[in-house]
């Protein structure tokens, strides 16, 4: 699916603000009718947010079922013979939308965008009502996954498999935007380049789909907006003379402007694109042909009173602690991210993972605390063959959503999924297919879980990296760090048997920290320890060819579920969840700028 472009032919108005909102526990508004008129008794409610830590009402923060958004708009008045699409952003989990009372959409999965084109519904000039009915349940169906039980009260709640708290609400921008019933509806490009005596040639292979066009052509404009090549023709292959690469940490961006021509009109779309190059070989993950060794962390869209709502100052701000600190990538753990995130990533130069939604897939584990209800996970009452086939769609979607960014060098298809039996195997091998189908230009990967060791792993082999989020010295060997660095050799050593060739890298490690805990004896909780556990992981990554990178966990503090291991959240945070540095900054910044240096 395209981003929302401004060009000249596509205009674009923002419907964030202060929408009006009602919860619907008894989940009585669809046959009430409460899309048909303004909602009975709403209140005020900022998009895009999650809606639970707005209010200060228990029963708003931690709801379980339907609630509803509504807002007036204006159609354009100058509208002409164009469409009117009506775009989300993302809507946690599950949405509905109507228009005027007419339902126009309807989308499965909290973390991609959806839109609708809406220009039969309304007048131009007129004011016309949104109404959006967003569910925040997940089932077995869903990705993730989940499952709801009752309280002592008889209230519904929601479980899970992973720590992080369920926000709901629409967390992304909303926006309306016009394009000529001739139109751009989706562009494909992959590059490539040549070192020659002339320069660098870079080469962009493009495929663009357009409706009701006659003729296409694209022009590639330059980071100043110069034209430096164009070719006819729906597919193709343009030439970029003395062509700029997109590196880590130099984000270079060209612009293949789309044309569709068609006797209603012409539509143009500015698609914006890097060249690079990305290769998995001989236990090296290589961008433009050169090792690349991954610095950074797992994070989260997480954040005081928004909660998963998208914000770009914090955005911003966050881009510029990892540059702070010397960090060359990010994993979109545990969701795809905004689109607006992977813009920045792709101007800044960051080195994305691009991860699905599906996390905790995997019933012995809860938030990384093992232990849990023995239950089947992959079997006809749990993860189905639906659950199987959401998990492709939304692959499909996650791929047709970011394929052009350069700084997604990875997909990866599931964070910790059981992967030691043979039905994980029967669950994952189509949807491998399904991803590499998707995209063959990217290699794919899985997180593995620590307790599905190299020994009983089943599905690595689908796959072209070993992804490894590990505990020891946290929930293994906690405290004792001799015990966890002997542990994590002893691992790796039998992975890279395990998997010879591919390359490792390490997607989480990571203690709890308590920002301004301090302990002479440098034990578990404190600022100290932290720092020593993560200086034990370093020391043992550097030891390792096969080791092609290091993401701690996490960026910073989040929110959870409550539990008797969470004080106030997850506290594996290099800064606090206001983006304090912990000691441990500090330190790991002295050790990535050495390596920034280097490389
Ligand atoms: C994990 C999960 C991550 C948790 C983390 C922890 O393995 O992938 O989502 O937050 O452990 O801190 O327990």
């Amino acid at each position: 699916m395209l981003s929302v472009r401004n060009s000249a032919s596509r205009d674009v108005m923002s419907l964030d603000g202060v929408w009006r909102f009602q919860l619907d526990s008894g989940d009585v508004g669809q046959t009430e009718g409460w899309f048909a008129a303004p909602l009975p008794a709403a209140r005020p409610m900022p998009v895009p947010a999650s809606y639970n830590d707005v209010t200060i009402e228990p029963e708003i923060h931690d709801h379980v079922g339907p609630a509803w958004y509504e807002r007036d708009a204006v159609a354009p008045h100058n509208l002409g013979r164009d469409r009117l699409i009506l775009r989300f952003g993302s809507v946690t989990h599950d949405a509905r939308v109507w228009v005027d009372g007419v339902e126009v959409a309807e989308h499965l999965g909290g973390y991609l965008p959806f839109e609708a084109d809406i220009t039969e519904q309304v007048t131009p000039g007129q004011t016309f009502r949104i109404t959006v009915r967003v569910d925040n349940r997940l089932s077995w169906q869903s990705i993730p996954v989940g499952f709801l039980e009752e309280d002592s009260q008889g209230r519904p709640v929601q479980r899970y498999f992973h720590d992080f708290f369920n926000y709901a609400g629409i967390h992304r921008p909303v926006k309306l935007y016009t394009r000529p019933s001739v139109a751009v509806t989706d562009v494909t490009i992959v590059t490539a380049y040549a070192n020659g005596p002339e320069g660098t040639i870079g080469r962009c292979t493009y495929t663009v789909e357009a409706e009701g066009a006659e003729h296409v052509y694209v022009i590639v404009k330059d980071a100043d907006g110069a034209p430096v090549a164009r070719a006819d023709g729906a597919t193709g292959e343009v030439i970029i003379p003395d062509a700029h690469l997109w590196r880590p940490g130099a984000g270079y961006l060209y612009t293949l402007e789309t044309h569709a021509v068609g006797e209603e009109g012409e539509d143009v779309y500015p698609q914006r694109f890097g060249v690079r190059t990305v290769e998995v070989r001989d236990s090296q993950f290589l961008i433009n042909g050169e090792p690349f060794y991954f610095r950074g962390y797992g994070r989260h869209e997480d954040n005081l009173i928004r909660g998963k709502g998208h914000d770009p100052v914090l955005m911003s701000h966050d881009f510029e602690l990892m540059e702070w600190q010397g960090a060359n990538s990010f994993r979109t753990s545990h969701y795809p991210y905004a689109e607006e995130v992977m813009d920045y990533a792709d101007e800044r130069g960051f080195v994305v993972i691009d991860e699905t939604a599906a996390v905790g897939l995997n019933t012995a584990i809860a938030g990384g605390i093992f232990g849990g209800e023995p239950i089947p996970l992959f079997s006809e009452d749990h993860a189905n063959a639906r659950t199987q086939a959401v998990h492709a769609d939304h692959i499909r979607e996650l791929i047709a959503r970011d394929k052009n960014h350069p700084c997604v060098v990875l997909w990866s298809l599931a964070n910790e999924p059981e992967s030691h039996t043979e039905e994980a195997l029967n669950y994952f091998k189509p949807l491998a297919a399904t991803a590499r189908e998707a995209d063959p230009s990217r290699p794919i990967g899985y997180v593995n879980v620590m307790i599905s060791t190299p020994d009983r792993e089943r599905i690595v082999d689908l796959f072209d990296v070993v992804m490894l989020n590990r505990y020891y010295g946290w929930y293994v060997n906690n405290g004792d760090l001799a015990g966890a660095e002997a542990a994590l050799r002893a691992e790796i050593d039998a992975w890279i048997e395990r998997a010879p060739g591919k390359p490792i890298l390490f997607t989480e490690y990571g203690a709890d920290t308590l920002a301004g805990m301090r302990d002479l004896l440098r034990r578990p909780w404190s600022e100290e320890f932290q720092t020593d556990m993560l200086a034990m992981y370093h020391r043992v990554f550097d030891s390792y060819e096969e080791i092609v990178g290091e993401q701690m966990w996490n960026f910073a503090d989040f929110q959870t579920g409550t539990g008797t291991t969470r004080v106030g959240g997850n506290k594996k945070g290099m800064f606090t969840r206001s983006r304090e540095p912990k000691q441990n900054a500090f330190v790991v910044r002295e050790r990535w700028l050495r390596m920034r240096e280097k490389s």
